[in-house]
């Protein structure tokens, strides 16, 4: 057989065996679709489920009732009040090795990516060379082989000592490519947050709920340096040195699209059970996205080395069911986008401003998914 030809063989073998060696489950949807409830019933472009259609899943069930509680107004919701921190999920647990618990697409495909791919391919190629060595080590040792092999060449051995590592970076690389591609093309945002990393507290914006706040670590009871009108944590909070005084809440099952940057130095905004980890640089927007769809508080850290407090500007964010959020930014002074009658040209949407019914649910619906 002539080489050119032999060798495109050879690289058609690779792709195929590169295709079949990737995990199945590694090619879940980065966009699982957002619970059918939670949608708007306008503009549903990416979701074609009836919004009211009765669903089975406990997350779609909590997170909305159904439009009349989206449409019913913020101030009827009666107040926001904070959930309690679990000590299970969403926090380090003592004793516990390996990544948090995933609760974003993301993360769980990451997750499985790392745990039922990556880890034992490393195990199988460690042992594997582990093991050549000691055989070598014991077999060709002086004693038993006193008479080196002269050999210099052996094509079938230089051929499978090329192939394989080949094949294994491919059987790497294709999984690896496609969770990038899921990372960096997130699904439409229904919700935006602007994260601001300061010396040494954290900041948060909701441009479109008018919603702006900082959220500073919760000192201990007994903290000689907690000042007297400082409230001091308690386990509903959170852990020692991860609750913070005002939580970033958000909805569950919405796409929510954090805008990154720092008012001073190099922050890390780092959610280790969204799967999220951003540096806020100063001068710079950096984008990164989630999708929660079990409620719960969620708590990370301050990632890259900011100065002398680097370690109390812990980030707790709370998911909450859709009616619960919208009490949440009423608490904070801010409105659902959409909330108001159409009446008022300046803050309706295109699909507000198309609807005929001002008042309908359908139209709070759509308008607050779209922003
Ligand atoms: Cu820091």
């Amino acid at each position: 057989m002539p080489t050119g030809v032999k060798m495109r063989l050879i690289g058609w073998a690779i792709a195929l065996a590169a295709a079949g060696l990737t995990p199945a489950a590694a090619q879940t949807p980065a966009s699982t679709p957002v619970p059918a409830a939670a949608q708007p019933s306008g503009g549903t472009a990416q979701n074609p489920d009836k919004p009211d259609a009765p669903t089975a899943s406990v997350a779609e069930q909590s997170s909305a009732p159904g439009p009349s509680v989206v449409a019913t107004p913020p101030n009827s919701l009666g107040a926001y009040k904070e959930t309690a921190a679990a000590k299970d999920i969403g926090v380090p647990i003592l004793g516990r090795k390996g990544i948090q618990e995933q609760v974003t697409p993301i993360g769980q495909e990451a997750l499985y990516f790392h745990n039922y791919w990556l880890l034992p391919l490393c195990a199988i190629i460690s042992l594997f060379v582990l093991g050549l060595l000691l055989w070598t080590i014991v077999r060709y040792r002086r004693s038993a082989n006193p008479t080196p092999s002269r050999n210099s060449h052996n094509t079938l051995i230089e051929v499978v000592w090329t192939l394989v590592p080949v094949l294994i970076l491919v059987a790497i690389a294709i999984p690896s490519i496609r969770l990038l591609r899921h990372q960096y093309t997130p699904p439409p945002a229904d919700l935006t947050v602007k994260v601001t990393g300061h010396q040494w507290y954290w900041s948060y914006e909701l441009p479109d709920h008018g919603v702006n706040f900082d959220s500073y670590m919760l000192k201990e009871g007994n903290d000689p340096t907690r000042q007297a009108n400082q409230r001091a944590r308690t386990d509903a909070d959170g852990p020692p040195l991860l609750a913070v005084d005002n939580r970033l809440v958000i909805p569950q099952g919405k796409v929510v699209k954090f805008i990154v940057t720092a008012d001073d130095v190099i922050h890390s905004f780092a959610m280790p059970a969204f799967w999220v980890k951003q540096d806020a640089n100063p001068g710079q927007l950096h984008e990164t996205w989630a999708k929660v769809d079990r409620p719960g508080v969620y708590f990370g850290q301050c990632s890259e080395l900011c100065g002398a407090r680097h370690a109390y500007m812990p980030i707790a964010i709370e998911v909450v069911p859709q009616a619960q959020f919208a009490a949440w930014v009423s608490s904070k002074g801010g409105k659902m986008p959409g909330a108001q009658p159409a009446a008022a040209p300046a803050t309706a949407t295109p699909a507000a401003a198309s609807a005929p019914a001002a008042e309908s649910p359908a139209l709070n619906q759509a308008a607050t998914a779209q922003n």
